[in-house]
Parts: C-alpha cells; structure tokens; sequence
C-alpha cells in the first residue's frame, strides 16, 4: 500500500502521544530521540487503535498484545484511544484517526450497530479498518477490510454442552436445573454470541430451567450487584452462567457473603468465559467449576494481517482464533505455568 505522507499536525499528536507515554513508563533512547521532521520520513506505518475500554483482565490483556506488538521498534506508531465503554468516544477517535491520515485504523466496536457513516468516512480517506474482537453489523462488508476474534457462539454452546455431561456424571441429568446468566455488554458480539451458543443447547435440556438474563457489563463490580440481585430474588440457583471471568469474580464474592458456596464441592456450579489467569487461580481454589477461553492475544494476528496488505496480498474476511476449555479435573498448576496472561 502506498504510504501517505503524514502531516505536521499528526507528526505535532505523536509528540504529545509520546509525551504523555513518558509519564508512565520508560521510553527507549531510540524513541525518545523522534523528532516532528523524522516522523514524516522515517517510514514508520501509523495505526489507530480504538479500543473498547478497560473493564476487564480480558481487555487488559488484549491492549496490551497490541502495544506489545505495534512498536516503533517494529516500525510501527501506536496512536492507542480508550472509548471508556462508550461508543461516542469510538466514532470520534475513529474520526480523529481519519484526520491524522494513518495508515490503518483497528477497531475493536463495543456494540455491532452504528458503524455505517464513520466506516464509509474512513473508506473514502482510503483507510483500511480492521475490525477485532467484536463484530460491526454492516450491509456493506467492503465497509471494513476483516475481522478477527472469536467465536463466542461456539463458546457458549461449548459451555452448555460442557454442564450437560457434567450434570449426567453428577447423576443429575433429570433433575431440575435452576440456571441464571450473567450478560456481558448487552448488544456485543461476545455478549450476543455466547448467550445464544448456550440457548442452543438449553432449549433441547427440558430440565433446565432460565430464571433470568441479566447484564452486569463485564465488569466486576456489576457482576457483584447483579449476582446479589438473583440472590435475593430466587430461593434456588443451581448454576450461575458468567459470561466473562471478572462478573465471575464479583458472583462469587455475593455467593460467598450471602452464606452460600459454589464450585465442585459447592452448592452453585459456576461456569465463566475468558480463562485469565485470576480466573484459573480461583479455579485452583475451587470456586469456578469450568472456564471457557477467549483469546486476547490477538496483535501478532493483525501484525500478519498488516504485513500481508503491505505486501499487496488479499486477506481473509474472517479469522476465528483456536480456543479450549479448562475445568478442575486439569492440572492447572502446569496451565498456569505457561499461561501468557
Ligand atoms: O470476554 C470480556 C471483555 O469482547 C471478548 O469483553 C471480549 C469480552 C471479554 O470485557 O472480558
């Protein structure tokens, strides 16, 4: 792809990105040494990336696969905006990117609606989007280059499946199973695609029974309030669905304080999507029954991806990332080892 010349204005941002990344952590004498005039030859590819916020172990893992992997080292500058889970402030760093002339924007969209007008923008200024994580619902595909992430259906009816044999192993596959659901963002893929994997294989389970959805947006501290509310409300929960690991975290600290138990030797059994390391350490503990990978790790992905459209090659639109299961019969101890997050 031709590189466009990048602007003094842009080159002016950099020099304040940098500046403010210099409050935080140490830069590298190759990088503090950039000067405004060196940016608009060296040759760096310029990427925006507007992320989705920091709700989550999850996301932090994800941003910082990014940052790890966009370098300047590696000949890449990382203009990083966190929308703070609010969409508003996605389309104007979107926007802002489009202003700057960078070369690519990757995008990871909070919810899938919206996303027509500033992809159509970003389109014409010949900017070519990479969508990540989650998904945008669009009738134009050309409107973005690809997508990468994963299959949160998948996880979901790999969650699902995973509580049938657990139930026929425990004896219990026709008893009645009182189950609520955690939600992440409503209207997120991972939240859409993980509730509907599960619906799937709760509809053909006569037994089980649905108490509530409810969102607690992926975070802990709504996790924690949403889990003391079906407490509260319904007399028995046998399961509790969570559909990322830090709501996970926050259920179980009400479970725990409302005098209740879970786990495998537990009163609730507890199934979680991510697979962060706090999340199998509480597995080791033996408050989460099993845990459903979602892998963050997805910047070395989009480097190949860059690399290739440098090249001129043709991308795939789709690109679902390999995934597993964890649960307590494993040795955790040994996954933990080579856990990179
Ligand atoms: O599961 C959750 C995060 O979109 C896959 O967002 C991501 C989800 C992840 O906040 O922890």
């Amino acid at each position: 792809m031709a590189k466009k010349g990048i602007h003094v204005f842009l080159a002016f941002l950099l020099l304040c990105f940098s500046a403010s990344c210099m409050a935080t952590k140490d830069l590298s004498a190759e990088e503090e040494t950039y000067s405004g005039t060196q940016l608009e030859d060296d040759g760096h590819i310029v990427i925006g990336f507007s992320q989705v916020g920091s709700e989550s172990d999850w996301r932090n893992a994800n941003t910082q696969s990014f940052k790890d992997t966009f370098t300047t080292a590696n000949g890449y500058y990382l203009l990083y905006e966190d929308a703070q889970q609010k969409q508003e402030n996605q389309l104007r760093a979107v926007r802002n990117f489009i202003l700057q002339e960078v070369d690519y924007i990757i995008l990871d969209p909070i919810i899938e609606t919206g996303w027509e007008t500033v992809l159509m923008e970003a389109k014409d200024a010949g900017i070519p989007v990479i969508v990540v994580d989650r998904q945008v619902s669009v009738a134009d595909e050309s409107l973005y280059t690809c997508w990468v992430g994963s299959n949160f259906k998948a996880e979901g009816k790999r969650a699902a499946k995973w509580l049938e044999n657990y139930l026929k192993e425990q004896g219990r596959a026709n008893e009645q199973i009182e189950i609520v659901t955690l939600q992440g963002t409503l209207e997120s893929t991972a939240q859409r695609g993980r509730t509907a994997g599960f619906r799937k294989i709760l509809k053909k389970n006569k037994h089980w029974n649905m108490l509530e959805y409810k969102s607690g947006d992926f975070t802990q501290a709504k996790g924690q309030e949403v889990m003391e509310h079906f407490l509260n409300t319904y007399e028995q929960i046998d399961v509790v669905i969570s559909e990322n690991d830090n709501m996970t975290f926050g259920a179980v600290e009400a479970i725990l304080a409302a005098g209740k138990t879970c786990g495998p030797q537990g009163d609730i059994i507890v199934l979680s999507f991510d697979a962060v390391r706090a999340a199998l350490q509480f597995m080791q503990q033996g408050k989460i029954n099993a845990d459903f990978e979602c892998n963050p790790l997805l910047g070395p992905i989009v480097l190949d991806i860059i690399e290739q459209l440098e090249k001129g090659e043709k991308v795939e639109k789709i690109q679902y990332v390999k995934e597993q299961y964890f649960d307590t019969s494993m040795d955790l101890g040994a996954i933990l080892e080579e856990r990179a997050y």
